[in-house]
């Protein structure tokens, strides 16, 4: 692989935004993903090469590191961030349709829920995984999903709960959405929630973590 492709790696991997960012300290002063990516890009890359060849394989990196307890949760927003200032540059090429993006995910907390950490980490990890990320933030209603997904209806829909109390409305919401789009994809996650809980409501996915919500994406497009 290039030697640029090489470094954006190994900066989202190891959580370095843009020059001017203090974190890690061994990379102080040194560009970041933001700064090598516009250079990748100036240089010629293609933004999909960027994406599958650097930040992908990086955030899948993150992902099994953070799924076998090798790094915790603020390593995994940093590398988050780093993705993140790499994207800002790639975004305008997907959103004007030149470069395409693997389908699209939608996610939000569910009805009368506000936790949004571990909402938010899945949806970075989608993100830097390919795909287009709708986040319709927490406490969000089946009718919200409902007016999303008609706006995207191949959509796979993602549903996060951190309450017991707020785990029946979970159940609402897939049955709502099933009753109206059968075949869309749901997949849920949240520390309260299991296996076991995700076949009682007929949902079609569980992942613990936001790696395996990304490994279950990329299957279903394979
Ligand atoms: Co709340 N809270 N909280 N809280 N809070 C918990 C969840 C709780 C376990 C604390 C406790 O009592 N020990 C408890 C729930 C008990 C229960 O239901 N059994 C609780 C409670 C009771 C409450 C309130 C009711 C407190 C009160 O007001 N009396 C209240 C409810 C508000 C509401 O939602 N309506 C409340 C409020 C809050 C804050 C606002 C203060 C804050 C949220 C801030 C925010 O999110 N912006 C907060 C916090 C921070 C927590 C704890 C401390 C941390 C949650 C967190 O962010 N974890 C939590 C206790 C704990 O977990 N130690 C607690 C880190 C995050 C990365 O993990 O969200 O599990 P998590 O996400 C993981 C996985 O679950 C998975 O990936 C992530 C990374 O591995 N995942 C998915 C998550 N979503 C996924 C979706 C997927 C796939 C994987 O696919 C779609």
């Amino acid at each position: 692989m290039s030697d640029i492709l090489n470094q954006i790696a190994l900066c989202v991997e190891a959580g370095k935004i843009n020059k001017s960012s203090p974190y890690p300290p061994n990379m102080k002063d040194q560009d970041g993903a933001d700064e090598l990516a516009r250079k990748a890009l100036e240089q010629g890359f293609k933004p999909d090469e960027i994406l599958e060849k650097a930040l992908i394989p990086a955030m899948a990196n993150v992902g099994n590191k953070f799924s076998r307890k090798e790094i915790y949760v603020p390593q995994m927003l940093m590398s988050a961030k780093a993705m993140s200032g790499a994207m800002i540059h790639l975004k305008p090429f997907f959103q004007s349709g030149e470069t395409k993006r693997k389908g699209t995910f939608i996610i939000g907390t569910v009805t009368g829920d506000l936790h949004d950490i571990g909402k938010n980490l899945v949806a970075m990890m989608v993100e830097g995984g390919g795909w287009e990320v709708i986040d319709l933030g927490v406490d969000v209603s089946s009718e919200k999903f409902l007016k999303a997904l008609g706006e995207k209806p191949d959509a796979v829909i993602g549903l996060s709960a951190l309450l017991t109390t707020t785990m029946e409305n979970m159940k609402k919401i897939v049955t709502d959405i099933k009753s109206r789009s059968a075949s869309s994809k749901i997949l849920v996650g949240g520390a309260p929630v299991t296996q076991d809980y995700c076949n009682k409501i007929g949902a079609d996915f569980y992942s613990p973590d936001p790696q395996g919500a990304v490994n279950y994406l990329s299957q279903l497009v394979s």
